[in-house]
This record gives C-alpha cells, structure tokens and sequence, in this order.
C-alpha cells in the first residue's frame, strides 16, 4: 500500500506543533515534528506521537452512547439526538434557561470545530449556568487584561526571540510547552536566548524543568507572588527607575498605582513570600535596565488566592519599565482572524464588564460570560428558582480536574438529565444519559482559532483532516448545532445547513448591513467552521478584504500552504490594539486596588507549615490522556514530591509509601524525596485518580494514581475572577 505524508497541526496542547503524519490505508505510519513548518520548525513532544494511540484507542468511542437500564449502551445518532429532544426541551420548558447548565473543557479550545460552535451552542441555550475550564486556570489574567487593555484576549506575551532578560513566574513551559503564550520548542529559544548573553530566571516553589535551564531559580511560598511583584513595583518607584518611554502618552494611573504598593515594601513582603529583601530589589532593578525584558506569569500566578492582582502586576511591571510593547519584551501578537483587539475602532472600545449577574448559591460575580466551574455542585444540589437539573458537558472533566469532584459526582447523578459531548466515558461522563462522540482530530479538520493571538510570532496555519471520517459519523460542530436545534425548539431532525445559513446571515447583517448579501454570496461552496475562518481571514489584518488586497489571505490562500504562512515578527500595536474606553492602557484599575487592600492584609500572614503544589508531566495532558500506550508506559508519574527536611520529620522513605489529608480527605500516594522542592512545600500532579466505578479508561485505570484536587476546598476562589485556588493548599502528612 501506498504511503501518504500529510502535514497536521497538533492539537493537543498550546504549542500548535507543525507535524508530519505518514499514513498506509487507515493506518498511521509515523508522526514526527514537521522540519518545514514555518512556525516549529521541526519541534514536537511524546503527546503529538501518541495522536496515533488516541487514533487507534479502543476506548475512544466511536458510537453514540444511550443511557438504558442504567448502563450506557451503543445507539444511532438518530436515538441519541432522539433522546435528547425527548427529555432535554421539557426540563427548560417547565423550569427556564438557567435549569441548563453548560460546562466546556480544555479541549473546546484546541479544536476547530469546537470553539466556534460552542459558542453558537451557549448562545442558543441562554443560561447564566455556563462554566469553563477558564475558572479553573486564566480567568484571572483574562480579567487583568480586560481591565487594562480593554479586551479579555488581549494578553502581551514574550518576544523570546528578540528578549534578552526573560523572567518566569509559575510556568514550566519546559513541560507544560507553553500557555497563554504559544511557543513550540521553548528549549531550542532559550537555548538561542542564552547564548546571545540573555538571562533566564525562574520564580516557583519547585526547581522545575524550567529552572534546571535557566540561569537563576528563587524559591517562592506559594501564593505569594503578589507580595513579589507589588514589592518590585515598589521598589521600582523607590528607586526612580519608573521609565515607560514611549509608552508613557498611553498608560494612566500611574500617581494612584506607587501610592497603592506603598505598604508593600521589599523588606516586608520578603517575610511573606521567602524571597530576600535585596533579590527582589535586583529583580526589578535588572528588569527595569534590561534592554529588552520582560516578566512572564502564568498558571501558577493565577490559581490563588490573588490570580488577578498577580496577573495585574506582571503586566505593571512590564508597562512601568518601558518592557511592553517594545521588541523583545512583552507584546501582543497580531492575529490573523478571530482576534477582538484587530476588529472595530482602533485604540479604543468599549473595555470589559464583569458582574452582570452573579451566580445563585455563593453570589459569585459573572466574568466573561461565565460563573466559576467550582459553583457547578451547589448549582445542582441547592433547590430553588433557577436551580440547575440538566447539564450538557463539552470536552470536560470536572470530576477529576476541578476540587470537589466527589462531591460534584454526587450531584450530577442527581440530574434530570445529562448529555456529554466527548471522546470517552470516564469519571464525568459516566454520569450522562446521552454521550455524543466527536471524530478523531485526525479525522478532523484544523485551524487554531484562539492561540494565534498568544503566539510568538504572527503566523497563520491550516491543515486539512489526515483520514475521512466514518460514513455517517458527525464532526462534532454538527453536534453542537443539532443540540443548539433542539434548545432552540427547531427540533432533532432541522435542516442543519439552513440553520447554519441563517446564523451566519444574522452575523453578517450585524457586521455588514446591505453588504451582507455580497459577503454570503463570496463565501458560497463553503459551510461550518472553514466558512468562518474564511471570513474571518479575509476581514482581518492580513486579509483579501474580499478582492480590495488581491495578495491577502483567504482559506485558500491557507490551504494552498501546508507548512503555514508566517507573518513576521511581533511589532508594536500600542495604542491601536487597545479596546479600553479612555483609549489608554489603565495601570491602576479601582476594582484591582480596591483588592489590593485583601493583598495588604495578608503581607503579615503566617503561613502554614506544609502545603501543596500542583505539577505537569510531558506524557500526560491534564485529566485525559492516561490512557494511551505511549504515554502511559515508564515509571509512575503520579507521585508526591517532598523535601529531604519534610520528610524527615514524617518518617517517610523515598519510594515508600505516604498519607496526605485535607479538607476532610485523605489520599494515599508514593513518595520522591526531592531537594527540588522548597522545604514546606510538597508537589502532586492533577488529572489523576481513574479508578471511579464506571469508566471506560481501560489502560488508565491499571495505574489510576490519586485525584490531588480531592484535597482541595471548592469554596476558596479568587474573589474578582471566580477562578479556583488550586495551590498552597495547607495539609498534614505522615508515612503510609
Ligand atoms: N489541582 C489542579 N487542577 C487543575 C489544574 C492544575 O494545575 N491543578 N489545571 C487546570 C487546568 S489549567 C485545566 S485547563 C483543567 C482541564 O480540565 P478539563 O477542562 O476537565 O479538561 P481535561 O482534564 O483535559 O479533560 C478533557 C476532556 O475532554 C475529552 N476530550 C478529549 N478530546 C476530545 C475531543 O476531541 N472532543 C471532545 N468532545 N472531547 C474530548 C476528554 O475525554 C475529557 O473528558 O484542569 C484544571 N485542573
Ligand atoms: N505536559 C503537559 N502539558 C500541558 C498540560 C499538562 O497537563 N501536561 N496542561 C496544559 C494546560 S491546560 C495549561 S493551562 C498549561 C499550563 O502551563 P504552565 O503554566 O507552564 O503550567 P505548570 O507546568 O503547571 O507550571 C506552573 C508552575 O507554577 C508553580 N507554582 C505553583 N504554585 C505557585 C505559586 O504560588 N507561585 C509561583 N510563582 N509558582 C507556583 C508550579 O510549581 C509549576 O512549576 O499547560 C498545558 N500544557
Ligand atoms: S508540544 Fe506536544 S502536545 Fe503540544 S502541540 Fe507540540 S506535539 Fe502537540
Ligand atoms: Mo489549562
């Protein structure tokens, strides 16, 4: 049989690594990292190989499954959707929108077809009742770039090829391959980033991957990064070194802002966070003279206690020492479609609003749309006018990837009625009367619609599905829709291409007025997510503008390029990328101060002996892909990393066996003694614990390691973005 090369971008995590799929028949050959594509060059990680397990996984589902009898049987489509209309319109009819909850997983985001019709999905269903992964992760640095830039997507990222001082606060791109910030083979450009005589240095509990090729690694108490960066600003006011350059005609709030950090001085917040006094001096002191810095925070800034005041304040600090914006500091990268900060009126917009409404139980205010993931359970269990009985869950794991899953398996066995779009039956979806499967990503067409705004460089990619989907089998924006038909009353069996048509000509009316007919009429012979993007391509900043720029970008002009379309380096956006009302970056939101205050309070805490961290590993992607061969093999990754003192004083023996408690759990896990960690401070990685009643993860479920977020207490948010506090979490140990 004949052997095909196709070339495939990974979808898998945020890299958006170029690969290079051989296929024979059905049957994939090989995949390695794509030498030619313009944007990795060549890079990929164990997870892209295993595309090719999670492909052949047997425990992939393939066919709708319907709830009888209390098991979870093999159906048609045409049973499953019949289902859904049967039980799903009455529970909505008789007990309103917000009866509806919907919850969307980290994979929404990485899949074409997923991101765009999700959002058509929330839009048909209308309840308030919607939840993400976001509050379980960037909700925080989401708000913090809202209210000073104007746009929830508006994050400047580090211009590592051009940077020369590169500060990394709670990130292990070296594993995690980069967040918030789209940047393959973060070795290979901090490899190049050093031997240009630049510096890396590394802020986190733990000498992760990431520390061990830097330059300098600090130690920080867990979610005390505000104190950290609150003092680095104060000590950048202090010292006279407050420099924005050619930044300074757009930023406001900078008198409120050195009055706001007053209290944080270096010396007290160096008690708090365990960073000395001097270091945090020096780190502000060689930020601010860096010719091309900048500071870079990520997850583990934003799950505590203050995400969105740390997240703030990264920002800050690269705003306040002339970094943002410039070449080689931190910059907002140029999207070729889909980004809010390229559409409208430039330089200014509306800004962001948050606390439209406010979720029913705990009063957790709205943000971008959502209420946070940790309310879903007392959403479900508290009676009540809009109490939620139904659920649709997208790609999304809550069980084991939010804290309380027990307690939120309890409540969704409670529910009227649960639908799961996803890929397997594991430790949510196991919950569900009608699980709806999506294609294999290779079956799959893609475009990634999120991270171009996040990338490293401007770059526009596309890549054509590697295999033709089973006859008969829907992609997964065909599902979305046909639940959207039946939440809109148009019923199981519409017209979904004439609902689609209609969607799509109301957008165009809004975004085009009488020359929406001329739009529709040039986007003809495409349909679903490729229309979209060729819409969005054509409207955006690189765009054809239907015909006014013949040499701009189109599909076409995408697919007729495989390897990508790079669009150069980053290069300044301010003031036109801002969307904020006042047309400025605002340093000193009120909101964010008004926090500052919760902050202040804290900077004399005490904090508790032992607590607990999370941890990421190359061969595993969060709560799902323990289950395929490749990954799973090796030794046990789910394992408690101590420090020699720590265990010392617990009587525990590497390899040997330890009990950890909290919140009223205890969970029993195999220890590494580790002089990585900071003493006080122990490590466990999340997305584990595969051995609930009822799954379906095969492989997984022979080394089901234990669910770290068991331990952790649901209630504890950051107050102004509603997004879970997943670290520095205060438990006891002892030997097992
Ligand atoms: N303690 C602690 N907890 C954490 C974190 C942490 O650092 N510490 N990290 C948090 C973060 S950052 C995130 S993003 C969340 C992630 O948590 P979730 O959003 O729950 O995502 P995953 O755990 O990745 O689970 C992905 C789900 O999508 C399904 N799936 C996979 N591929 C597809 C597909 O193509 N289509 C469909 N329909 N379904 C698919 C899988 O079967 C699984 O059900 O976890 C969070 N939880
Ligand atoms: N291999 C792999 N890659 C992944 C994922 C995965 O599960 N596995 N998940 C993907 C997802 S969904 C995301 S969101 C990204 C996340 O990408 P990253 O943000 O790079 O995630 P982590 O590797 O968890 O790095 C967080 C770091 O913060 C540290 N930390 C914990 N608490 C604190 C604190 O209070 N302060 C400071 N300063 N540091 C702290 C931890 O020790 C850890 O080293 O990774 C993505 N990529
Ligand atoms: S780093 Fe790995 S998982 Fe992420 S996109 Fe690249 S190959 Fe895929
Ligand atoms: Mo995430």
């Amino acid at each position: 049989m004949q052997e095909k090369t196709h070339h495939r971008i990974c979808p898998l995590c945020e890299a958006c690594c170029g690969l290079e799929v051989r296929t024979e028949g059905a049957r994939v050959t090989s995949i390695r990292g794509a030498a030619d594509d313009v944007f990795s060059q060549g890079y990929l990680c164990p997870k892209g190989v295993a595309l090719a397990d999670l492909h052949e996984d047997p425990d992939r589902l393939r066919t709708p499954l319907l709830r009888r009898d209390g098991e979870l049987v093999p159906c048609s489509w045409d049973e499953a959707f019949a289902e859904v209309q049967r039980r799903l319109p009455p529970v909505i009819a008789r007990h309103g929108r917000d009866a509806l909850a919907l919850a969307a997983g980290n994979p929404v985001a990485h899949r074409f077809g997923l991101l765009l019709y999700f959002a058509r999905l929330a839009r048909a269903c209308g309840s308030r009742n919607l939840f993400s992964a976001s509050t379980l992760d960037q909700m925080p640095k989401q708000l913090s770039c809202g209210l000073m830039f104007g746009h929830w997507l508006s994050v400047p990222v580090p211009d590592i090829e051009r940077c020369d001082w590169l500060l990394v606060i709670g990130a292990n791109p070296m594993v995690s391959n980069g967040s918030l910030w789209t940047v393959p083979d973060f070795r290979g450009r901090a490899r190049a980033l050093r031997a240009r005589g630049g510096r890396l240095l590394v802020v986190d509990p733990r000498r992760t991957e990431t520390a061990r090729v830097a330059d300098e690694h600090l130690f920080i108490r867990p979610g005390t990064d505000v104190h950290l960066l609150a003092a680095m600003v104060h000590a950048l006011f202090e010292e006279g070194r407050v420099a924005p350059g050619r930044l300074a005609a757009h930023l406001a709030g900078i008198e409120p802002l050195r009055q706001a950090v007053q209290a944080f001085t270096p010396e007290r917040a160096a008690r708090r966070c365990g960073i000395e006094a001097g270091e945090i001096r020096r780190l502000a002191r060689e930020l601010a003279v860096a010719p091309r810095g900048c500071v870079y925070g990520r997850i583990g800034t934003c799950t505590q206690a203050f995400g969105t005041l740390a997240s703030w304040l990264v920002d800050v600090l690269n705003a306040l020492t002339g970094q943002l914006d410039r070449p080689g500091g931190a910059m907002f990268p140029e999207a070729p479609a889909f980004a809010a900060n390229t559409q409208g009126s430039p330089g200014r917009g509306r800004g962001i609003t948050t606390a439209r409404h406010a979720s029913r139980v705990s009063g957790a205010p709205e943000v971008y749309g959502e209420l946070p993931m940790t309310c879903l359970a007392e959403e479900i269990e508290t009676p009540g006018e809009g109490q939620v009985r139904s659920l649709i869950t997208v790609a999304s794991n809550p069980v084991l990837s939010a804290p309380g899953g027990a307690r939120l398996a309890r409540a969704l066995g409670r529910l009227d009625f649960m639908v799961s779009v996803d890929a397997y039956v594991n430790e949510t979806t196991r919950h569900a009367h009608v699980v709806l499967p999506g294609l294999s990503p290779l079956e799959e067409s893609h475009y990634d619609v999120a991270f171009p705004q996040f990338s490293y460089r401007n770059q526009a990619r596309y890549s054509a599905p590697v295999f033709e989907p089973a006859a008969g089998a829907p992609a997964e924006w065909q599902t979305l829709l046909r639940l959207g038909a039946i939440v809109m009353g148009r019923g199981a069996d519409a017209d979904l291409q004439a609902l689609d048509d209609e969607l799509l000509a109301a957008e165009l009316r809004r975004q085009f007025g009488d020359g929406a007919g001329a739009v529709a009429e040039s986007l003809k012979g495409l349909r679903g997510p490729e229309r979209l993007l060729d819409l969005a391509l054509r409207t955006g900043p690189y765009g054809d503008g239907f015909g006014r720029r013949p040499q701009g970008l189109s599909l076409a002009v995408l697919q007729a390029s495989p390897r990508g379309i790079d669009l150069g380096p980053l290069a300044p956006r301010l003031p036109a990328a801002l969307r904020t009302p006042s047309g400025q970056v605002e340093l000193a939101p009120p909101t964010l101060l008004a926090d500052l205050e919760r902050a202040r309070l804290d900077l004399d805490a005490t904090p508790p002996p032992l607590v607990l961290i999370g941890r990421r590993d190359v061969r595993s992607n969060n709560s799902w892909m323990h289950n395929l061969p490749t990954l799973a093999k090796g030794p046990e990754r789910c394992t408690l990393l101590v420090h020699p003192q720590d265990a010392q004083r617990a009587g525990l023996a590497d390899g040997g066996r330890a009990r950890l408690a909290a919140a009223g759990s205890e969970l029993e896990v195999g220890v590494e003694i580790s002089d990585d960690m900071m003493p006080g401070v122990l490590s466990l990685p999340h997305g584990w614990g595969h051995d609930l009643p009822g799954s379906r993860l095969h492989l997984a479920a022979q080394r089901p390691g234990v669910n770290l977020n068991a331990l952790l207490d649901e209630r504890l948010r950051d107050p102004l973005s509603g997004n879970a506090v997943l670290g520095g979490t205060a438990v006891s140990l002892r030997a097992g």
